[in-house]
């Protein structure tokens, strides 16, 4: 498979197949930690990714095959988070994980290697996870010092159930990817080497669906669980097709034309 990059990063890499965007954390040597300058460039990606027509699926991996993503990069996480070249202390990876979550395209995490701590949470989040055999999940925030109580803790319950995902953060053990599959924390198990070809074809199939129709399960999904934001993106997705109709355009056009709008030819449906 071709790969074209998309835009050239520090700590990340992004690049685009026939439709299909990925952004993968290029720092294998620390089992692809993000550092707040790695989860800037991957909110830049995701920002593209949201307006380029081009994109119609995003996949989120890990360069090296050791590790999807091990979290936030330990050795700059300074006074009240992770600190960077400007020297502020920043948790930017709760934005990055509002993108994925209300991006209205499929998000897919490729998981190969460690999916540990903060980086755990990434791959919980999007909409579907395919692991490699070599795959390893797990939470560490109570033996390092952290926690992520958002959709670290509640979706992952979600996903797994309360007993489960209590016992994933309070126990900090490590699943193999079968467990994961028994769990419901990952929908594909596949060898390595297949990782990236069954990654594609999944991909593909969503991209032969509906746009529209994946919009707004995607949205729908999320309204169930996320309150008032949740809402607020499936009540967009009703706008945007309202705006589609002729009704809604009989509105704006009566206003331009300075008249009183006319409804009455518009079908009252039971
Ligand atoms: O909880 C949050 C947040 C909560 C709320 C809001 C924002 C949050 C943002 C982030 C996070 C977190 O992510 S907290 C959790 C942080 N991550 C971890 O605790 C995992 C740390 N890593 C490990 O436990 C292990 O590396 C491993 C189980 C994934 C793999 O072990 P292994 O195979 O023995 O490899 P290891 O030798 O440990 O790692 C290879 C290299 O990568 C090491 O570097 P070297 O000694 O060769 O120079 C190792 O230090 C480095 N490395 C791995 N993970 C990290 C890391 N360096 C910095 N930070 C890491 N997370």
């Amino acid at each position: 498979v071709q790969w074209e990059t998309i835009k050239e990063y520090e700590e990340i890499l992004f690049t685009l197949h026939e439709g299909i965007a990925k952004i993968s954390i290029n720092r294998p040597h620390k089992h692809n930690a993000f550092t707040p300058l790695t989860v800037t460039e991957m909110i830049d990606a995701m920002h593209i990714c949201r307006e380029d027509p081009r994109i119609d699926v995003i996949i989120l991996t890990g360069e090296g095959g050791k590790a999807f993503c091990s979290g936030g990069d330990q050795s700059v996480r300074g006074h009240g988070g992770y600190i960077g070249d400007d020297h502020v202390p920043r948790l930017n990876v709760l934005d990055l994980q509002r993108m994925i979550r209300s991006i209205p395209k499929a998000v897919i995490a490729m998981v190969a290697g460690w999916a540990i701590g903060g980086g755990h949470v990434l791959h919980v989040i999007c909409d579907l996870s395919i692991a490699a055999e070599n795959a390893r999940f797990g939470q560490t925030g109570p033996k390092v010092g952290s926690f992520d109580g958002g959709f670290g803790a509640s979706y992952l319950a979600r996903v797994v159930g309360q007993k489960k995902a209590r016992e994933i953060w309070f126990l900090c053990d490590q699943y193999d990817a079968q467990e994961a599959l028994q769990m419901g924390l990952v929908n594909k198990v596949v060898p390595l080497e297949e990782l990236e070809t069954t990654t594609i074809a999944w991909c593909k199939k969503i991209q032969e669906k509906s746009p529209l129709s994946i919009r707004m399960l995607k949205s729908s999904f999320n309204a169930e669980l996320d309150g008032q934001a949740g809402i607020q993106e499936l009540a967009g997705n009703a706008t945007l097709l309202y705006y589609l109709s002729e009704e809604a355009k009989e509105g704006q056009n009566s206003f331009l034309e300075k008249r009183k709008p006319d409804f009455s030819k518009f079908p009252k449906f039971p």
